[in-house]
């Protein structure tokens, strides 16, 4: 099984930039943190970040019929991104939504999701952990869709 995590705008400057709200864990750490959890449940992972919308689009095209599920911390764009709907629409596998913060929480403009209801679970307000979770959940909903 393989999973494709993407993460979007701003997610590079984590642990260096606001740590009162995202924490001084680095998307280095939180990767090795996914790799260890997959490594345990025999599962292959690629991990990207850009701050590009367009190449966030690109890579879900990519994706079918080289990944299973898609973890997507869309960042901003989860917010904003009908291009990122349509792409996970389009794409048809299975793809689970995740957040860092608790984006219900937090401001009003953070409440709407454009991506949740095209994806099959929304996680959010874990932390790092929601990363973690997303494993568990990839093969969750992978074991059931077969
Ligand atoms: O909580 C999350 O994971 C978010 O996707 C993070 C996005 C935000 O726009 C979403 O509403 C919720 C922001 C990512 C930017 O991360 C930064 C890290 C350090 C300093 C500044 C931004």
């Amino acid at each position: 099984m393989k999973i494709l995590f993407l993460n979007g705008p701003n997610l590079n400057l984590l642990g260096q930039r606001e740590p009162e709200v995202y924490g001084r864990t680095t998307l280095k750490d939180i990767e090795a943190k996914v790799r260890e959890r997959a490594a345990r449940l025999g599962v292959e992972i690629d991990f990207r970040q850009t701050n590009l919308e367009g190449e966030l689009v690109a890579w879900i095209q990519q994706s079918k019929g080289n990944f299973d599920v898609i973890v997507l911390n869309a960042a901003a764009y989860t917010h904003t991104s009908i291009a990122l709907r349509d792409a996970i629409s389009a794409v048809g596998i299975p793809t689970i939504e995740i957040h860092l913060s608790n984006i219900h929480a937090r401001e009003e403009f953070r409440h709407k999701s454009l991506i949740a209801p095209v994806c099959c679970g929304q996680i959010v307000g874990f932390g790092a952990d929601s990363y973690v979770l997303a494993v568990e959940a990839s093969v969750s909903v992978n074991v059931n869709r077969k």
